[in-house]
């Protein structure tokens, strides 16, 4: 998501806009204001550093557009490990996050306007010269409608608007007929069919060749999509038909959301996460303003601005509403049930609500916006990115970071507002973190796992069209930028749109929808221009009072510590309800509160427990509500401890010449030999072992002697192949995949198991990789003979420090070296999903346990269940109070387990992972039986 750029003084006049656009203007000028009062508070940074950073800004992007330019184009995407373009069908399918891509030079079009940001306009010249003469925007391939609108057609819009401005400039673009304008209008008409539905709600996908109906287009049978796939057009087809005079783009993107304002659940005027776009039926029920939601909200007040239709601004402050009500819970921003927004859905946060913050800004709502952005950093300082999703005492729930922009732009828009320079700091660590942890040679890579610091091979677009912008405008000063940023709305994908835009082709029918709508009052028509004084009530250090009590937020949590029990609230003196990974089956107390929730437990023949609630058992209607809330937080515990349980993935980091440890692998671990998370990292050389196989006596022992041996899987047991090498005397061994193309990306990690027999004898480590990552490693090998890698749970500090490390004199020197490291990152590291995480794109949002309407089952295995807090405590809690509070939690869970015997609890000596999967599957036939009895 992304804000206005800013705007003039309130009340003076604005060339070019209409009285509506004013108000808008005038309430960002406020904002902007401030930063003349800024007098105290963090040290201000001197005009030379920022300089100096927005240099190394344009430094970073001409290293990612360099390298896609050079290795990737005219393909999509840049895989920056392997340094080749993604090519769609050539390419393992990685599911929905492939639908972006359209065989159209993806990433060269969604970079045209950061070009002209960053002030490269003649390399922007040349790149619009490229579009013209290489993209195609007719081929044969199903993309999804939101990010074909929000990338290539917003990026052809923002080409077009940045285009005409140099022309009219009179130095560049003299040549420039309109020509990004036509493709944009020949992209707006190709998207058109998939609004064919009685709703006018979009379909999700769409062949470029074939539309939605023809049997050869392989779309258009399904009845789903998420709200901000249908809630995030209005920007880009109302600036189509106003630059082209083409009504219809605009007609159809305002029908789509005049649909989604009236399917809106009206006593909580909330909206859910996906739609049926035939029935307007809300399919998921639960609602946030992350993933699936955000840009519709986004789009509302943008809408607004750069349109100047009230409607937009009625809807958005309704919705506003009800979000500060119901979701925001300062710092947090949990979602909720539609029906039932007393109620949390979900107890983790997923990283695209990192954009609200900025979009709290342009409304005007500074205190809220400081403070969740307060939490989000201290989330980025513990683990140097923002991961996929984290939970409510922040710990890592989806480890992986694919370079997301949404953080970096709340920061550019908050310190717009508040002109602190701490948010310049804020970008600077921003820059730093992503250079040392997720530059590799060629251009950027996202990182599969925070914990770790393992590499995904792909850079996103929205890297290049989003975060270079933010970064570079939060450091540049208005002369660094050759145009008036103020002049110009920014995307959701941060593409500019021109602001004049308000009074050109105006003649599109609208729905006077203020009418229509009797039960709004006066404050739907929020429009004040919020006023410097009254947001920093003459106090410079303003922002830093509102940080100040969050500062340790994120250490200082216990878990549970932070959420807040909505119940407690407004029940003073009742108990606080039973929260599931409290649950003890044990305790008579507890039991009595399952039966008043109307939650009854079932032993069952194997003597595992299951839990099943039927609401109209319950005491009260908010023992009814407890006893949903608590059924729902048991199967999100069962998932989480599914992951959990499972063998977190280690890292291969190759750290000579000249990566440097900026390339790092993920990999999976063996259940014999060294373990890496206990003991010492291993670092050494690789050589390829004879037989490559590793399934015999090698024939090459002094090739892998005092090395890290390379072994193909296949043909014997992998402790096997550990014993060959070993006994040639190699230090570790990496075994790759023979399955040609495998990569961790798209398959599941797995463990190298032993073979039955006692593996004690096996000393060394050993990891597996993939083969796409082991061709890395291959690959090095070739190019460069002598390549040195890292063993280890986590990534290493990529350079300074390995540049100038001198390969260990000895094993044993390396392992000393690195012991103490890795104890103090053992520590950090927590639990580790194995399982990739979904893709977070609106189109294919982060899952969430949908709470039912009605009853509901879960099945429990209590024995686990009490053995998990005490898990889960040990790893997230840092600070004394927390621990001593986790260990009287884990002793009495153990003193209680033991002292009742006739509790059953799993069967002894099944493995966890068994006990676990069956425990899935018990919860999923249990929601099955309960749709059948409805
Ligand atoms: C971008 O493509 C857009 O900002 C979109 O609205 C959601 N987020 C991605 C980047 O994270």
């Amino acid at each position: 998501m992304s804000a206005a750029g800013g705007g003039r003084g309130c009340g003076s006049p604005v060339p070019q806009r209409a009285p509506w656009s004013l108000v808008a203007a005038t309430a960002a000028f406020c904002l902007v204001s401030a930063t003349s009062v800024w007098t105290a508070g963090a040290a201000p940074m001197s005009r030379e550093e920022k300089q100096k950073l927005g240099n190394q800004v344009l430094e970073m992007f001409d290293h990612a557009y360099g390298n896609y330019m050079e290795h990737a184009y005219p393909a999509d995407e840049l895989m920056p490990l392997t340094c080749r373009g993604r090519v769609r069908g050539q390419e393992p399918s990685r599911g929905d996050v492939d639908d972006a891509l359209g065989k159209f030079s993806l990433t060269l079009i969604d970079s045209l306007d950061t070009l002209v940001v960053l002030n490269k306009t003649k390399e922007f010249e040349e790149a619009v010269r490229k579009v013209l003469r290489d993209v195609n925007l007719d081929n044969d391939v199903v993309v999804s409608v939101f990010e074909t609108n929000i990338r290539v057609l917003g990026g052809l819009l923002g080409g077009h608007s940045l285009a005409i401005m140099l022309k009219e400039k009179g130095e560049y673009m003299q040549w420039y007929n309109d020509e990004l304008l036509q493709m944009a209008k020949q992209l707006g008409y190709k998207l058109l069919p998939a609004f064919n539905t009685t709703s006018g709600l979009p379909y999700p996908r769409i062949n470029l060749k074939f539309g939605i109906r023809k049997p050869e287009a392989r779309t258009g049978t399904e009845t789903d999509t998420c709200t901000a796939c249908a809630g995030t057009l209005i920007l880009e087809f109302a600036a189509l038909s106003r630059f082209t005079g083409a009504t219809i783009f605009e007609e159809y993107a305002r029908k789509a959301l005049d649909f989604l304002w009236e399917k809106r659940q009206r006593s909580s005027n909330l909206v859910g996460v996906t739609i049926n776009i035939h029935t307007g039926d809300w399919v998921r029920k639960d609602s946030g303003v992350g993933a699936g939601i955000d840009s519709y909200y986004e789009y509302l007040l943008k809408a607004y601005v750069l349109l100047g239709d009230d409607s937009f601004l009625e809807r958005f402050n309704t919705h506003y509403d009800a979000i500060m009500r119901y979701i925001s819970q300062p710092p947090l921003l949990l979602d909720v049930h539609i029906h039932k927004p007393m109620l949390n859905a979900r107890t983790w946060m997923d990283a695209l609500l990192a954009f609200f913050p900025g979009l709290q800004v342009l409304k005007g709502d500074i205190r809220p916006a400081i403070e969740t952005h307060e939490m989000l950093y201290q989330v980025i300082k513990k683990h140097n990115f923002l991961p996929e999703a984290f939970t409510t005492d922040f710990r890592v729930h989806w480890a992986q970071h694919p370079l997301r922009p949404e953080f970096a732009e709340s920061t550019y828009f908050l310190y717009k507002a508040t002109g602190d320079p701490y948010y310049l700091e804020v970008g600077k660590t921003l820059i730093e973190n992503l250079n040392k942890y997720a530059r590799v040679p060629c251009g950027f890579a996202a990182m599969k796992d925070v914990r770790t610091g393992s590499h995904e091979d792909r850079m996103d677009s929205f890297f290049l069209a989003e975060m270079f912008k933010y970064l570079y405008l939060l450091f540049a000063d208005k002369e660094d930028i050759i145009f008036d940023i103020e002049d110009y709305i920014f995307t959701t994908e941060a593409h500019l749109l021109p602001l004049w835009l308000s009074t050109t082709n105006q003649n599109i029918s609208k729905k006077n929808t203020t009418s229509e709508y009797t039960e709004l009052d006066d404050s739907n028509f929020d429009w004040t221009c919020p006023n410097t004084q009254i947001l920093f009530p003459n106090d410079p250090l303003y922002a830093q009072s509102i940080r100040e009590p969050l500062k340790n937020v994120v250490d200082k949590s216990c878990p549970r510590g932070i959420i807040r029990v909505r119940e407690e609230s407004f029940r003073s003196g009742a108990k606080p309800p039973l929260r599931a990974r409290d649950f003890m089956a044990t305790n008579p107390e507890h039991l009595e509160i399952l039966k008043k929730m109307g939650v009854s437990l079932i032993h069952l023949k194997d003597g595992r427990v299951q839990l099943v609630q039927h609401a109209v058992q319950a005491a009260s209607s908010i023992d009814a509500e407890d006893g949903l809330r608590f059924m729902q937080e048991m199967i999100e515990l069962s998932s989480q401890q599914q992951k959990e349980q499972q063998l977190p993935p280690r890292a291969v980091q190759i750290v000579s010449h000249p990566f440097f440890g900026r390339v790092v692998l993920t990999a999976g671990p063996a259940q014999f030999g060294l373990d890496l998370s206990k003991h010492k990292e291993t670092r050494g050389f690789v050589a390829s072992s004879k037989p490559y196989n590793g399934c015999s006596e090698l024939t090459n022992p002094e090739a892998v002697m005092g090395k890290i041996a390379l072994i193909q899987r296949g043909q014997c047991m992998f402790a096997e192949k550990a014993r060959n090498i070993q006994n040639a005397g190699a230090i570790g061994g990496i075994v790759i995949d023979d399955n040609e193309g495998s990569s961790s990306d798209t398959a599941p990690l797995f463990q190298m198991a032993g073979d039955g027999k006692d593996t004690d004898d096996i000393q060394i480590p050993m990891l597996f990789l993939f083969s796409k990552e082991g061709s890395i490693i291959l690959d090095a090998i070739r190019e460069y003979e002598e390549v040195e890698v890292l063993l280890s749970d986590k990534a290493k500090d990529r350079d300074p420090d390995l540049e100038t490390e001198e390969p260990p004199s000895s094993e044993n020197d390396s392992q000393n070296q690195s012991a103490e490291q890795i104890v103090s990152s053992s520590q950090e590291v927590g639990l580790v999903d194995q399982e990739s995480p979904e893709e977070s794109s609106p189109n294919s949002h982060p899952e969430s346990s949908s709470p039912a309407d009605t009853d509901i089952a879960a099945g429990v295995s209590p024995s686990e269940q009490n053995s998990n807090p005490a898990e889960n405590h040990e790893t997230t809690s840092l600070d004394g109070e927390c621990t001593d509070l986790d260990n009287q939690l884990q002793e009495q869970s153990e003193t209680e387990e033991d002292s009742n015997p006739n509790i059953s609890w799993g069967k002894k000596g099944q493995p966890i992972d068994a006990i676990l999967a069956d425990w899935n599957e018990d919860i999923e036939a249990f929601e099955m039986m309960e749709k059948d009895e409805l």
